[in-house]
């Protein structure tokens, strides 16, 4: 929130390169997405996460339908599930996003498996993801690639 008003007054040049590129906040219509963030990555034959906070300050739900990125050939939402102790992770259709509420994709829940990687993902890089919603449309957000042993983004405010 204080990235936002500073941005918003013409000092983002202020803050620190890093924790702009972790932290990037988009807002579009009701919706406030920040803290995009995934994790290092050795080769391509594995997929890559992504994770991400998104806020709905509206009165209306919201759903998440879909992720696109030019990193991954086939990226797909997942949520985790746990049955007898064993974790799957099944395709998930779409991530509602209810009225008045922040929904995380974060470790051990919802989260972007980022399949067919075409390039590997390097600590510190970041790239472009889109997340596709069904009322309020296509948004773009900046994607930070954190260590190989990253549990949450870097940024210490993320609502
Ligand atoms: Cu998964």
């Amino acid at each position: 929130m204080l990235k936002s008003l500073l941005a918003g007054m013409g000092l983002a040049v202020m803050l620190p390169a890093v924790a702009l590129a972790d932290c990037a906040e988009v807002s579009q219509g009701q919706l406030l997405i920040s803290a995009a963030w995934s994790r290092a990555t050795i080769g391509t034959a594995r997929p890559a996460v992504f994770y991400v906070t998104i806020r709905n300050n509206g009165s209306t739900d919201d759903r998440l339908t879909g992720i696109e990125t030019p990193v991954a050939g086939m990226p797909m939402l997942h949520e985790t599930v746990m049955t007898d102790g064993v974790a799957s992770m099944p395709h998930a259709s779409d991530i509602s996003i209810p009225a008045g509420q922040t929904v995380s994709l974060a470790p051990g829940g919802y989260h972007g498996m980022l399949m067919d990687l075409e390039e590997e993902l390097k600590d510190g890089e970041s790239f472009p993801v889109t997340l596709k919603f069904e009322n309020a449309g296509p948004v773009s957000v900046e994607t930070a690639v954190l260590p190989l042993r990253a549990r949450e983004a870097a940024c210490g405010d993320a609502p």
